[in-house]
């Protein structure tokens, strides 16, 4: 028997591997990593302190080859078997997002690794929806769309096969998983060549852009990898100044001292030739797919950080969704509500810390320090290292999925969100984020006192 090689090892080489193969796509994408390199540097070398606590968090090295990537699929099946394509990876379902709500007609889940080690090795993330043709009105349409996709055959032979034989056995050899990135990578790879004629096309541009964007091609072409910065508005200011077209609004929290959840930015998809197969002629047209964007990550709340949070953001988009000029204003004003010190955080419950003891921690014998943590850390005795948020949030999905689709079409799908209808398309739970961060707190408790 060949030994296998570990989830997270070929979750790295897939990584790096859709990386490689995203710059040469898009070469803004490799511009923006490496201002993003720049800037990290240039804040970490600022900020000893934060630098110092992302090393002992084991944060600092990933953060290198840190990003995430989006996709959409048509049907349950292709759902389920990207399930099982992640899971050879490490990576599993966290979370359930419904878009109807925002006019997008997907709803969402993110594949990521779940534990600390797994985050830190490497912490590649994919945000995969599923297309609810059920929201398209014309019936017949629907079900032209339904016959398009039960055609298609997303995988390669090879990646079934391999998949079959890492569930059967156990894990893939080191061959064996490079093959399986190798045949992966198919997947996801752009293809400029509809397999819809022009007016098919056009069809299921009118019922919705992304409609025509999951149906009218082979595979389901990664559409954006975004790297992680830890100041993106000295990003945004960067990129304006190499005179790349970002989005007005970075989406998310507004500039904190303590950052928390995720703010993102992305910038304008691009336009791309495309051929439509029109009997023996091929017709050209145009097609926007694919995007850049940036994140920057901070503190993982607990659900009442997450209850004010959603407060605070309805307050300040309340009045004219994020278009009004003064949105960022407002929405500063909003956040002087939120706590903004790791101590009133911490103490308050907003958000997940991991706890380790300090030098002096460790030299008191063990009966001396069955402290409070809250104690500990007011003695020094402990540190107290804010959990980054590994995951994603709807509105500010929703504003991505909108600027990206090109259009200023807003319409709200009567929808409700179903999450049962996902998870039995994906053909298992999804795992529940709070959950997983409070684990990873409890468990750095549980060390301090053992
Ligand atoms: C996904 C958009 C959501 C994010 O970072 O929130 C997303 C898509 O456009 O398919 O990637
Ligand atoms: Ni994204």
């Amino acid at each position: 028997m060949t030994d296998h090689v570990s989830p997270d090892h070929i979750r790295s080489l897939f990584s790096q591997a859709m990386s490689h193969m995203y710059r040469t796509e898009v070469p803004l994408y490799g511009t923006l990593v490496e201002l993003v390199g720049a800037i990290n540097e240039q804040v970490l070398a600022a900020d000893p302190d934060l630098a110092a606590q992302m090393a002992r968090s084991g944060e600092r090295e990933r953060l290198d080859v840190e990003r995430h990537g989006a996709i959409r699929v048509g049907t349950a099946q292709e759902l389920a078997t990207l399930r099982r394509v992640f899971a050879v990876m490490g990576m599993h379902p966290v979370g359930y997002y419904d878009l109807s709500v925002a006019g997008v007609p997907v709803h969402s889940t993110a594949f990521r690794p779940l534990d600390a080690d797994a985050l830190n090795r490497n912490p590649f993330r994919v945000f995969c929806s599923l297309l609810r043709l059920e929201l398209i009105e014309d019936a017949a349409l629907r079900e032209q769309a339904a016959a398009i996709l039960a055609r298609r055959q997303i995988f390669t032979p090879g990646a079934l096969a391999l998949i079959e034989q890492c569930e059967r056995d156990g894990g893939l050899g080191e061959e064996d998983a490079w093959r399986f990135v190798v045949e992966v990578l198919e997947t996801f790879r752009w293809h400029n060549q509809a397999t819809v004629s022009l007016p098919t096309y056009r069809a299921l541009h009118d019922a919705h852009r992304l409609v025509a964007d999951v149906v009218s091609f082979r595979g389901p072409h990664i559409n954006h990898l975004t790297p992680r910065t830890l100041d993106i508005d000295a990003a945004q200011d960067e990129m304006q100044r190499r005179g790349i077209d970002a989005k007005a609004v970075i989406e998310g929290p507004p500039r904190r001292h303590c950052p928390i959840l995720l703010r993102q930015t992305s910038f304008k998809a691009l336009e791309e030739n495309v051929h439509f197969p029109d009997g023996d002629d091929s017709a050209a047209g145009t097609h926007t797919a694919r995007f850049g964007e940036i994140e920057q990550r901070g503190l993982a709340l607990t659900p009442k950080g997450r209850a004010l949070y959603d407060t605070l953001l309805a307050q300040a988009r309340a009045a004219e969704g994020s278009a009004g000029g003064d949105y960022m204003q407002r929405l500063q004003a909003a956040f002087a509500a939120f706590p903004d010190d790791h101590d009133t955080l911490r103490r308050e419950g907003l958000g997940y810390y991991r706890y380790e003891l300090t030098e002096a921690g460790r030299a008191l014998p063990a009966d001396q320090r069955q402290l409070p943590a809250e104690v500990l850390v007011e003695r020094g005795l402990a540190s107290a290292s804010p959990i980054v948020y590994e995951d994603f949030l709807p509105v500010s999905a929703a504003g991505i999925f909108q600027s990206n689709l090109g259009g200023a079409e807003q319409r709200a799908y009567a929808a409700q969100a179903n999450q049962r209808a996902f998870e039995q398309a994906l053909g298992a739970p999804v795992a529940d984020g709070f959950a997983l961060y409070a684990g990873i707190e409890q468990a750095s408790l549980d060390a301090l006192a053992a």
